[in-house]
């Protein structure tokens, strides 16, 4: 059915909170180190600003999302879970979870459908998608806080509407790039601008 909307929301970042729950584990296990605050988060990828801080602290900082049950014990970000819900009950609207799991997969990819399980139920097991590739999956719209989404596709069917997060928020605005500040902005009139 070509009417139908069919929505790509990303994992760490837009429904669960990885930028919180990476700061508190690495300050538990290294309480000694320096760290940096979610309020002087810069760039995507949170390895490359430790290691800028410290070299040894690259791998220290990748230490902890390679821990088992880091991503199962992320806390869901405000709002995230009630608005997937909502939006998977709308008439002609398809719902996937597309989420890039780390390449040490002892745990990563397990927790991720642990955690949909947990906290959206059994039923959206149905809806995952892991690939370290979006732009090879087809959708309306991809909802996702990682500024850049690039890979093997050039011209991906998805509209990227970039998702606030600590890192991204300083940003220089973007007029091609439509952003959601967070689940209490207007998810919904996004949805609905795609319809046709
Ligand atoms: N990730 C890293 N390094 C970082 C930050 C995140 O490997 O510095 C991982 C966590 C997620 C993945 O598994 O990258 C990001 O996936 P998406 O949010 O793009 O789906």
């Amino acid at each position: 059915n070509t009417r139908r909307l069919r929505v790509l929301l990303d994992m760490d970042g837009v429904i669960a909170d990885f930028e919180g729950g990476f700061l508190k584990k690495y300050r538990e296990k290294f309480p000694n180190e320096p760290f940096i605050s979610l309020e002087d988060r810069r760039g995507f990828w949170v390895s490359t600003q430790y290691g800028d801080m410290r070299s040894d602290l690259c791998e220290k900082a990748i230490s902890i999302w390679e821990s088992k049950n880091f991503f199962m014990e992320l806390e869901p970000l405000p709002g995230g879970v009630e608005a997937v819900k909502e939006m998977s009950k709308m008439e002609n609207t398809d719902v996937f979870i597309c989420t890039s799991p780390i390449k040490h997969y002892s745990y990563c990819p397990y927790e991720k459908y642990a955690w949909v399980e947990k906290h959206l139920g059994s039923e959206f097991l149905e809806q995952i998608i892991l690939t370290r590739d979006k732009t090879i999956v087809t959708g309306d719209i991809l909802v996702d806080d990682k500024p850049d989404i690039l890979g093997v596709e050039p011209n991906p069917s998805w509209e990227h509407v970039l998702f606030t997060a600590c890192h991204n928020k300083h940003l220089p605005p973007n007029p091609s790039q439509r952003r959601l500040q967070s689940w209490a902005d207007d998810w919904r009139g996004v949805l609905q601008s795609k319809r046709q």
